[in-house]
């Protein structure tokens, strides 16, 4: 069996600036550089052959590239935060993208979870119940100014996640290219 999602990768640039913005949270377990990126769909265990599938309907999918900005932090967990992230203005693309990566992965026969999409880079991974929530709070409303980006999203990646002693390790198993549908006039 092997644990997969599917997400975007960030580029370099956007990546610093959210290690920066790491630096500055008051509590958590901080996300590795190398695991700051967008999860579109979370596979769970699959057999390879179903993997296999995905893979294959994930490689049949044209869709368009688009822009992305991260926007403002949040908290997911409500009176007892469990992960705190960056988000993201509202996209039609990427949500797009999202639906059909979910529709194609269901139809390859994983089972991807039904909740609802919410776009966000997970920063730091918190203890439920553990310590005042008012500084994370505090953190959030002071990270409402932040912003990174547009940057251009020109593909997507399907990825590995073995669980460690020291946390996740993510590695790439394949990546897809996103198209411009847009005609390229020639300049003067
Ligand atoms: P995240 O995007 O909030 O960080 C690999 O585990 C990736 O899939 C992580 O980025 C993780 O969350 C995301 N993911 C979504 N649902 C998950 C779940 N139920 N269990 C583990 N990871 C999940």
């Amino acid at each position: 069996m092997i644990r997969a999602f599917a997400a975007i990768a960030l580029p370099p640039e956007i990546r610093e600036s959210l290690v920066r913005l790491q630096a500055g949270l008051p509590s958590g377990r901080p996300a590795p550089p190398e695991n700051l990126h967008l999860t579109l769909v979370f596979l769970g265990e699959l057999p390879e052959p179903v993997l296999e599938d995905v893979h294959l309907a994930f490689a049949a999918i044209r869709a368009d590239r688009f822009d992305l900005t991260l926007s403002g932090l949040g908290l997911f967990g409500g009176a007892r935060p469990r992960n705190l992230h960056a988000c993201l203005l509202e996209n039609a693309a990427l949500c797009h993208l999202q639906a059909r990566l979910e529709t194609a992965a269901r139809r390859a026969g994983a089972s991807p979870e039904r909740r609802r999409f919410s776009p966000h880079v997970t920063l730091a991974t918190l203890r439920p119940g553990q310590g005042d929530p008012g500084p994370l709070e505090r953190a959030v409303i002071a990270g409402s100014e932040f912003r990174a980006g547009p940057f251009p999203v020109e593909s997507f990646g399907l990825y590995r996640s073995e669980l460690g002693r020291n946390g996740a390790v993510h590695t790439e198993l394949a990546q897809y290219a996103l198209f411009s549908s847009q005609l390229a006039f020639p300049g003067p």
